[in-house]
């Protein structure tokens, strides 16, 4: 938090720019991307704090991408995380350049004090998971598939976008700054495709079932806005054994190496109350 506050409290931007940054980036996000990304380094043996910055990418990343998300034009939310969206809060122009900012400082933050041939990688990387080979793609199939049927390879591929690029990037990236085998690396992708397509399913689930205080914002949203979810889809039985299913497969897939805390962490996301 202190990095990511620091880097843009120092920024030379219009003081509305950073304001509308500084709300998003601290409004109460779980930090999961980060804190997975610096705890697959652990895991592999290094100082989370090296890739700190990579983290800090990660987070700005995933915070534009819901600035922009909960616009008028995409999902049109009024809230997140239990406080009004960025553009409630401060215009929709603001909120639309907010995340612009956002996205563009992460590879300023992501190249800061980076200059070896696994860094570079790791931006490129970053760029693909953001972007076209990613998030970005996935959004897109997202908006198109709203009010039509779909087939269950189609909500696979949106959520393999949406959802799962940008927290198979946190492995990703760990694993080519720790220089591990090319096993090692399939290994953890294993895990984040398994927790991020778990992650993304929980996420339907609680959009039905979930507590508005806890989750910070209305359920039933998905059904409202006629999305094709894996509730729909499945039914929350289902979901709930899909979810189980795919969180052991995480666990198995990093046991020849994992402390328990990647376990753990799976284990938590299964039963997440937001
Ligand atoms: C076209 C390049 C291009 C990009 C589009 C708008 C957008 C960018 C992407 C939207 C992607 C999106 C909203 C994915 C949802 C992923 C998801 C389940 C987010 C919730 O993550 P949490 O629960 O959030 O980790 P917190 O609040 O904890 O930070």
């Amino acid at each position: 938090n202190e990095r990511l506050y620091e880097f843009i409290e120092k920024m030379d931007a219009p003081q509305k720019l950073k304001e509308a940054m500084l709300y998003s980036i601290s409004a109460g996000g779980k930090r999961l991307r980060p804190c997975l990304m610096m705890q697959f380094y652990k895991v592999l043996g290094y100082n989370p704090k090296e890739i700190l910055d990579f983290a800090c990418a990660v987070e700005m990343i995933h915070t534009y991408s819901l600035i922009h998300d909960d616009l008028p034009c995409m999902d049109d939310d009024d809230m997140r995380r239990g406080k009004q969206s960025c553009h409630i809060a401060f215009g929709e122009d603001i909120a639309l350049l907010a995340g612009d900012a956002m996205l563009t400082a992460a590879f300023e933050i992501a190249s800061e004090n980076t200059d070896t041939a696994n860094a570079v990688k790791c931006i490129n990387l970053l760029a693909k998971a953001a972007g076209m080979w990613g998030m970005g793609a996935g959004q897109c199939l997202d908006l198109q598939s709203e009010n039509r049927q779909i087939s269950a390879d189609e909500l696979k591929e949106i959520h393999k976008g949406k959802t799962v690029a940008m927290i198979k990037i946190c492995a990703q990236v760990a694993c080519a700054m720790a220089n591990v085998s090319q096993d090692v690396t399939l290994k953890c992708e294993k895990y984040c495709d398994n927790i991020g397509l778990a992650f993304q399913i929980r996420d339907d689930v609680l959009d039905k079932i979930g507590d508005e205080e806890l989750l910070g914002k209305p359920i039933n949203s998905d059904c409202e806005n006629n999305k094709n979810t894996y509730v729909s889809f499945y039914g929350l039985e289902k979901c709930n054994e899909y979810v189980d299913t795919l969180t052991s497969g995480a666990i198995d897939a990093v046991s020849d190496f994992d402390d328990g805390s990647l376990s753990k962490l799976a284990e938590y996301l299964a039963k997440r109350k937001h």
